[in-house]
C-alpha cells in the first residue's frame, strides 16, 4: 500500500504546470516533482521529432514501463500535458490547470512556438481538450479543474493540493 499519493498536474502548455509542480515540491518535501519532459530527455525516451511542431515525440510505452515502479512507491507529482496514459489504479488526483485565453496568448507568444503549435495549444485550451481527456481517463471525482491566472491562484491552488495530500495520508494510514 502506498504511503503517499500520486498527483498529475496537467493542462495546456503555458498554464503553469511546472510553476505549480515546483511550488508543490517546496510545500511538500516528501513528494517528488517529476517533469515528464525532463524525464523523457534524461532517460532517452524520445521516439522521433515532429518537425512541424518542433516537438519531441515520446515513446509512451517505454515511459510507462519505466515510471510505473516509481508510481507504485507513490509520492510523485507528474507534470505533463498528456494525462491519459498513466495507470488509473496508481493515480490519486488529477489537477487540470486552466488559464484565460488572453493570458495564455501572452504566455505562449513568449515561447516562440511555430504558428501551428501556438494555434493548436490555444485551440486545445479553448476547447477544454485536456480537461475532457482527464475526465474520460480517470474517475471524474479525482479530477479537479483549477485556474492558474495569477500568483494568488498559484498559492491557493498549491495550498489546496497540500491540504488534500495531508488528508489522503491520514485516510490511507494503516
Ligand atoms: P507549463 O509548465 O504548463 O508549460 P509554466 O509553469 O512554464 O507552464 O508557466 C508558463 C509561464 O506562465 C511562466 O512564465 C510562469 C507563468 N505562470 C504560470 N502560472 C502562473 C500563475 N498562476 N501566476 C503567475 N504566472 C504564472
Amino acid at each position: 500500500m502506498r504511503k503517499l499519493p500520486n498527483i498529475i498536474v496537467t493542462g495546456t502548455p503555458g498554464t503553469g504546470k511546472s510553476t505549480h509542480g515546483e511550488r508543490l515540491a517546496e510545500l511538500m518535501p516528501k513528494m517528488t516533482y517529476v517533469s515528464i519532459n525532463e524525464y523523457i530527455k534524461d532517460h532517452s525516451l524520445q521516439d522521433g521529432f515532429d518537425e512541424e511542431l518542433q516537438s519531441t515525440i515520446a515513446d509512451e510505452d517505454k515511459l510507462i514501463d519505466l515510471i510505473t515502479p516509481d508510481l507504485e512507491i507513490g509520492g510523485r507529482i507528474l507534470d505533463w500535458h498528456v494525462c491519459d496514459i498513466f495507470p488509473e489504479s496508481l493515480i490519486d488526483l488529477v489537477v487540470v490547470l486552466r488559464t484565460s485565453t488572453t493570458l495564455l496568448f501572452d504566455r505562449l507568444k513568449g515561447r516562440n512556438y511555430p504558428q501551428k503549435k501556438f494555434d493548436d495549444n490555444m485551440d486545445s485550451e479553448i476547447m477544454e481538450i485536456i480537461l475532457s481527456d482527464a475526465r474520460e481517463s480517470y474517475d471524474p471525482q479525482i479530477v479537479i479543474e483549477l485556474y492558474s491566472n495569477d500568483k494568488d491562484d498559484l498559492e491557493s491552488n498549491c495550498q489546496r493540493i497540500e491540504s488534500w495530500t495531508k488528508q489522503w495520508i491520514i485516510d490511507n494510514d494503516e
